[in-house]
C-alpha cells in the first residue's frame, strides 16, 4: 500500500462512496482469491445494502482450485453472484457479462415494465488496494471501452465507461481499506504482498508461510528447496538458507535473505497456486 488510512481519510472516503453507490446498480467487488474474507472490506456490506451484488475472485490463478469452487460456494450461500477469474491472462472475464444480467434481473425487469428498454446497467469496481481493479477493467473493458462522457441526470464531472452495450462502469474504481485491527487479516494481507511487510518482519512472514505450508500443503517446501518438513519451521527457514547459498560476511547464513528468496517465489506463484485462508475457519 502506497499510503496509510487514518480515520479521518476513512471517514471521506465512505461518505464519497456512498454518493457515487447512488449513481449506480450493481457493485462489483474484487477480492483476491488467496485471502477472499481478508482481502474484503468490513463496511461494503452496509455501504452495499439495496444494490446487486458481484463478488469476482480475482487472481484465481494464485489460489487453489479446489478452494476456489469452495469460496464461490460459500459467497453463493450468503446471496452473492460470484465470478472467478484472472485479470491478467482474461481467464473468466467472458463469464461475466451473463452473470451481470441475472444480477441486475430486478433492474431490468423494473425498467421494462416502465417502458425503458436497453439501459445498461450501472456498475462500481471496488475493491482493497492491490487486488487488481485497474488490472480487471483494462482487461475487461478491453479496446471497446469508450467513455461515454457526462450523461443528462448524472453529476456533472461523472465518466463513464461503457464496456458493451449492456453495461457502464462508472470510471472512479471505489479504493476500499482491509479490516486492520484484525491480527490474522493483516498477516494475511502481508503474506500476499499487499501491504508493506512493515506489520511483521519478513523472517517473521517467511515463518508463517512455511507453517502454512507444512500443514496445507505438505511435500511442496521439501520439493522446491529439499528441506526436512518434519523440522521446526525456523530450522526449515535455516535449510532454504543453506540451499540457497544466503551466506552473509562472517560465513554466517543469511536468513533475511532465504526469506526474501521465499516470500519472492511464495507471492509469485513459483511454488504452486496455494490459498491462505478457507472458508470453513469462516463458520467458527
Ligand atoms: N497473477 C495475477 N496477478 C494479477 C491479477 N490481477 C492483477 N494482478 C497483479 O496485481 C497487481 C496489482 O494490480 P492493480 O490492477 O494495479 O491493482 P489495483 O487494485 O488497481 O491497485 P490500486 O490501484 O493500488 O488500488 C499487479 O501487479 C497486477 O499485474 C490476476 O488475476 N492474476
Ligand atoms: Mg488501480
Amino acid at each position: 500500500m502506497n499510503y496509510q488510512w487514518y480515520p479521518g481519510h476513512m471517514t471521506k472516503a465512505k461518505r464519497q462512496m456512498q454518493e457515487d453507490l447512488k449513481l449506480i446498480d450493481l457493485i462489483i467487488e474484487l477480492v483476491d482469491a488467496r485471502v477472499p474474507v481478508s482481502s474484503r472490506n468490513p463496511d461494503i456490506d452496509e455501504l452495499g445494502k439495496n444494490k446487486a451484488r458481484l463478488i469476482l475472485l480475482n487472481k484465481a490463478d494464485l489460489a487453489d482450485e479446489r478452494y476456489n469452487q469452495k469460496w464461490m460456494e460459500y459467497f453463493k450461500e450468503q446471496g452473492y453472484y460470484v465470478v472467478k477469474i484472472n485479470s491478467r491472462s482474461g481467464a473468466g472475464l467472458k463469464g461475466i457479462q451473463a452473470v451481470v444480467q441475472e444480477a441486475c434481473r430486478e433492474k431490468i425487469e423494473r425498467d421494462r415494465k416502465r417502458g425503458i428498454l436497453n439501459r445498461p446497467v450501472r456498475a462500481m469496481v471496488v475493491g482493497i488496494p492491490n487486488v487488481g481493479k485497474s488490472t480487471f477493467i483494462n482487461a475487461y473493458a478491453g479496446k471497446a471501452c469508450t467513455k461515454t462522457g457526462n450523461k443528462p441526470g448524472v453529476t456533472k464531472g461523472k465518466q463513464w465507461i461503457r464496456l458493451n452495450k449492456s453495461l457502464e462502469l462508472l470510471d472512479t474504481p471505489g479504493i476500499l481499506w482491509p479490516k486492520f485491527e484484525d491480527q490474522n487479516v493483516g498477516l494475511r494481507l502481508a503474506m500476499i504482498g499487499s501491504i508493506n511487510d512493515e506489520i511483521l518482519n519478513i523472517e517473521e512472514l517467511a515463518l508463517e508461510v512455511i507453517r502454512h505450508l507444512v500443514s496445507e500443503y505438505p511435500g511442496i517446501l521439501q520439493e522446491r528447496y529439499q528441506v526436512q518438513e518434519e523440522e521446526e519451521p525456523l530450522r526449515i527457514l535455516e535449510q532454504i538458507a543453506e540451499n540457497r547459498k544466503c551466506i552473509q560476511k562472517g560465513n554466517t547464513l543469511d536468513y533475511g535473505k532465504a526469506s526474501g528468496i521465499l516470500m519472492e517465489e511464495f507471492r509469485n506463484g513459483k511454488l504452486g497456486r496455494i490459498t491462505l485462508e478457507y472458508p470453513k475457519e469462516q463458520q467458527e
